[in-house]
């Protein structure tokens, strides 16, 4: 038998990009779904003249998402990943179709972006990679660039802080990838490459800094085993 490799610390670079579309579905318990109502909620929430922001854009399928749902004119879909590799087989895969609505890619820290007039804005498992004592600084520029009705949706791993619990949830969640194909060791491995990089909070916490960020409208709309979405709305 070879040797087995230490798992280095995780990176996107081009092997995780080749194989991105096929790990993420096989990974994330409820991707599809989420991906789905991110089409919908477009056509209910972008406006014309306005910008719909998808953070972390990895191969573009929130991006394309809102592409497909948007209903309004004048919007631009801007996806923005730090990835270089990730965003070059984007490009590819936003090549492929024939978009009414243009999706513009732009290689950025989302730390450092300079967000205008938002209808909409996607964190689609991205948060998560952020320094949490980042986080509320990252969500309070979004807000303020958020108009009036906007919408942001965030979808993340999350940690229970009961550890039992907790527990549980990861077994779960390792039993979901086994019944997706994934060995033992590709779990454990990807787990101990994930755990510097990943860093999740409970449900709890990112609801009360949606709150404190100014959101009155906020709620936890979808939850499959420890990964759940969250949706603010802007009064
Ligand atoms: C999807 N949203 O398919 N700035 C920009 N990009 C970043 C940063 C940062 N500071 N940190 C991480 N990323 C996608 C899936 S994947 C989730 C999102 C996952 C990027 C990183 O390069 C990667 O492409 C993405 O965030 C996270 O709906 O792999 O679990």
């Amino acid at each position: 038998m070879p040797p087995v490799k230490t798992p280095q610390p995780f990176q996107f670079d081009e092997k995780v990009a080749a194989v991105f579309p096929d790990m993420i579905k096989r990974s994330v318990p409820g991707y599809n779904d989420i991906i789905l109502q991110i089409q919908k909620l477009a056509g209910r929430f972008i406006k014309a003249n306005s910008h719909a922001y998808d953070l972390g854009c990895s191969l573009g399928a929130a991006s394309l998402a809102m592409s497909y749902g948007n209903q309004q004119h004048d919007v631009e879909i801007i996806g923005i990943d730090n990835s270089a590799a990730m965003l070059k087989q984007c490009q590819r895969n936003i090549d492929k179709f024939k978009l009414t609505t243009p999706i513009s890619l732009q290689q950025e820290d989302i730390l450092r972006v300079q967000f205008k007039s938002i209808s909409m804005l996607v964190l689609n498992y991205t948060l998560q990679f952020i320094q949490p004592e980042q986080r509320l600084g990252l969500l309070n520029n979004i807000f303020d660039a958020m108009l009036p009705g906007a919408i942001l949706l965030i979808s993340e791993k999350i940690h229970f802080r009961d550890p039992k619990i907790n527990q549980l949830m990861i077994e779960l969640h390792h039993q979901f990838k086994r019944d997706n194909g994934y060995s033992e060791l590709e779990i454990s491995q990807k787990r101990s490459a994930l755990e510097k990089v990943l860093l999740a909070e409970t449900r709890d916490k990112h609801l009360q800094r949606l709150k404190e960020v100014g959101f009155n409208q906020v709620v936890c709309w979808h939850q499959q085993i420890n990964f759940a979405s969250f949706i603010a709305i802007k009064d």
